[in-house]
């Protein structure tokens, strides 16, 4: 049993849950239906791959598409998966200033990595600007990602007169302050994480120029060459690989052995999470589906983690019709997880797209249970008290 961050304890005892299919689960991710609903889903709650000869349970009850002449297949559902609790305060505050504000309210860049949340947006009136100067002089406000700014995107939003909302994840807030910290005591700092992502876009803009050096990979280190008068300092983005940032950290520290940092790194709660989930599940299936877009990080990160754990099949895959149903023929056990910003109602999608083709049984192993979460900002908070 593993316990991840930002969580409780999975209960100790093998858990079989009768559930009434696509419905339950999305009312509990929050999002409306993509499909329809009537097929009950049966999902049999298990601790750990390891803790049950899944082939050998008399109880599993298959999916209600069955049809007798279909493959058998296992589905082992990773959880956590999905949303985690940044996407969800990042979806409210669209929504919040949506019902306070009324449409449009404009968002610099996709609210988070998922093309599903930004569309069903859309539909709403939030309008998506890589941008500022996309944005027309208007009292409608604008909208930071949860990825994080620079320090000259508000500045340049305030000099304008716009009203803007800041849904950067508190925990991204958390790593800006620490590289602030460093700076204003006289560190150069280095950022673990991938060149041109927006989280690392908005740490680097934390500070000046020149007092921040992006480290992208391991073999990067030896060449570095940070001013020696300074003392220095690491953080890293949260969606980075754990057993990546682990050895560059150690590297890190075995070339300047008085380098400030995290305790441990910056990685947060529901990355380490859910690739604790897909280490647990990858082993033991023939083929693992990520669903997430494929600019989201952590996602990536997860297809790459099972990969690693040895598992032959491993996609990334947006939704249902993305799959390459070719490479899937062959199987008997398939893992399925969702990045933190892909919805539930596609993981359900999925599931019934794969109950078409074959005798569906859908099993849980969760590593953890998530109990996360972050209040708006406050200048939505009256309207979400309503
Ligand atoms: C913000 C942050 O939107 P995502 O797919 O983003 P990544 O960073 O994984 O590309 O997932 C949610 C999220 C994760 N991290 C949002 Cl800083
Ligand atoms: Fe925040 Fe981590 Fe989600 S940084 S947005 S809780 S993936």
């Amino acid at each position: 049993m593993l316990r991840g961050r930002g969580s409780r304890r999975a209960p100790n005892v093998l858990c079989v849950a009768q559930r009434t299919g696509s419905l339950a689960l999305s009312r509990l991710s929050g999002w409306p239906l993509l499909t329809d609903p009537a097929t009950p889903l049966h999902i049999r709650e298990i601790m750990s791959a390891d803790t049950i000869n899944l082939t050998a349970d008399p109880n599993r009850v298959p999916h209600p598409a069955v049809t007798g002449d279909k493959p058998p297949l296992e589905i082992l559902l990773c959880a956590p998966r999905g949303f985690c609790a940044g996407v969800v305060r990042a979806i409210d505050v669209v929504e919040r200033a949506l019902a306070i504000y009324g449409a449009p309210v404009y968002v610099r860049h996709e609210i988070v990595h998922n093309k599903y949340v930004v569309e069903t947006l859309k539909r709403k009136g939030a309008v998506f600007v890589r941008e500022l100067d996309e944005v027309p002089d208007s009292n409608a406000p604008v909208i930071f990602s949860a990825h994080g700014v620079a320090k000259t995107v508000p500045q340049n939003a305030d000099a304008r007169g716009l009203t803007t909302i800041d849904a950067t994840c508190p925990l991204v807030t958390k790593v800006h302050r620490e590289a602030e910290i460093h700076h204003k005591r006289g560190r150069h700092v280095l950022l673990v994480g991938h060149s041109g992502h927006p989280e690392v876009v908005g740490t680097m803009g934390q500070l000046p120029k020149g007092s921040i050096t992006l480290v992208e990979d391991i073999d990067q280190i030896e060449a570095l060459n940070p001013p020696a008068e300074q003392a220095l300092a690491w953080v890293t983005q949260t969606t980075l690989s754990i057993d990546d940032t682990k050895h560059i950290v150690e590297a890190l520290k075995a070339k300047f052995p008085a380098i400030h940092g995290p305790h441990k790194d910056d990685i947060c709660y529901a990355t380490t999470n859910r690739q604790e989930a897909v280490k647990e599940v990858a082993p033991r299936v023939d083929a693992l589906i990520v669903v997430g877009s494929s600019n989201s990080s952590n996602s990536q990160r997860l297809r790459e983690v099972a990969e690693r754990a040895g598992c032959p099949i491993t996609r990334l895959v947006l939704r249902a019709e993305e799959i390459d149903w070719d490479a899937f023929k062959d199987i008997r056990r398939l893992g399925l997880t969702a990045g933190a910003s892909a919805p539930e109602v596609l993981v359900e999608e999925i599931i019934d797209a794969f109950a078409a083709r074959f005798d569906v049984t859908v099993d849980q192993v969760s590593v953890t249970v998530e109990d996360m979460s972050f209040p708006l900002p406050r200048e939505l908070r009256s309207e979400a008290a309503e």
